[in-house]
C-alpha cells in the first residue's frame, strides 16, 4: 500500500474542511499553537465543550454546532469513524483528521464553529486559507503578553481583499496581564498595529476556572469575555445576511 495522495484525494480532502450546510454561518477559531483558541471557543459557547492543553491528539479540524441531541463524530487519517459521548473517548486516538462536535448551544441554531490550528513560522495550508477565507467570521486568537507577532500578521496578510471586516482579534489570557495599566499598553499598541487587520478586538480571561465557573453563573462568563465575543459575531454576521438579503432584493 502506498502513502501517497492522489489529486483527487487533496481535492476531497480541501472540500471536506470547506463543507457546511446551506444556510449555515461558520465562525472560524483560528490562532498557533495554545494561543488559547479552544478556550476562546469554550467561552464564546459558553460551556466546555473542548479540552483546552492538552486538547486532541493530532490536531484535528475541530467543528462545534448546535444540536439538541448531544453527539461526536470523528475520522482519523486513514478514514476510520467514531461516534463517541465524549470528546474524552477521543483522547487516545493520534490520528484523528476532523471532529464534529454536536451539543446544545443556545442561540447558535444556525452556526458552526471551526478551530483552525496554525503552526507559527509555517506558511498556511491551502484547506486552511480556504477554510478562513470562506468563513462569515474569523476570530484570530493572540497572547496579550506576546500578543500579535510578525508570524500573526505575515498569515492576516495572505487573506483576500475584504477580510477585515469579517476578522475579529480575541487577545487571551489578559487575567496573566498586572494591571490596568499594561492592559492599556496593550490595547493601545494594538489598535496601532493590529486594526488594519482587525475590525473588532476583545480582551479574553477564558482560565479553566472562570469556564468551569459559567456554568453555574453569568457572572463569571461575561468575564471570560465570551459574552462580549458572541455579540460582535452576532452582529458581524447578522450584518452580512442583512446586506445579503438586500444583494438578492435587488
Ligand atoms: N489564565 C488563562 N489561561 C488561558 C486563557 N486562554 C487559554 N488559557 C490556557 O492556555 C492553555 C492553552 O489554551 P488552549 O485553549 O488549549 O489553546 P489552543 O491550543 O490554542 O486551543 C490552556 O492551559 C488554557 O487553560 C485565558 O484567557 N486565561
Ligand atoms: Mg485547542
Amino acid at each position: 500500500m502506498t502513502d501517497l495522495l492522489s489529486l483527487q484525494d487533496i481535492v476531497d480532502a480541501v472540500d471536506r474542511r470547506r463543507d457546511r450546510e446551506p444556510g449555515t454561518r461558520r465562525i472560524a477559531v483560528a490562532g498557533e499553537f495554545e494561543s488559547g483558541k479552544s478556550s476562546v471557543v469554550n467561552a464564546l459557547v459558553g460551556k466546555m465543550a473542548l479540552p483546552c492543553n492538552p486538547g486532541l491528539p493530532g490536531r484535528p479540524l475541530i467543528k462545534i454546532r448546535h444540536s439538541i441531541y448531544p453527539m461526536i463524530f470523528a475520522e482519523d487519517t486513514v478514514g476510520r469513524r467514531f461516534e463517541v459521548e465524549a470528546v474524552r473517548d477521543l483522547m487516545g486516538i493520534t490520528n484523528l483528521a476532523h471532529c464534529d462536535i454536536c451539543i446544545p448551544i443556545p442561540g447558535m441554531a444556525r452556526t458552526e464553529i471551526v478551530e483552525i490550528p496554525h503552526q507559527p513560522g509555517k506558511g498556511i495550508n491551502k484547506g486552511d486559507l480556504e477554510v478562513l477565507a470562506d468563513a462569515d467570521l474569523i476570530v484570530w486568537v493572540t497572547i496579550a503578553s506576546q500578543a500579535w507577532r510578525l508570524s500573526e500578521k505575515a498569515l492576516m496578510e495572505t487573506l483576500p481583499e475584504g477580510s477585515r471586516e469579517k476578522s475579529v482579534l480575541a487577545i487571551s489570557r489578559a487575567d496573566h496581564l498586572r494591571d490596568a495599566a499594561d492592559w492599556e499598553k496593550i490595547e493601545t499598541r494594538l489598535l496601532k498595529e493590529a486594526s488594519p487587520y482587525f475590525s473588532e478586538m476583545v480582551f479574553m480571561q477564558a482560565s479553566s476556572r472562570n469556564l468551569a465557573a459559567c456554568r453555574q453563573n453569568d457572572d463569571a462568563w461575561i468575564k471570560t469575555g465570551g459574552p462580549s465575543l458572541a455579540s460582535i459575531a452576532h452582529d458581524l454576521t447578522a450584518d452580512k445576511s442583512r446586506a445579503r438579503r438586500a444583494g438578492e432584493r435587488a
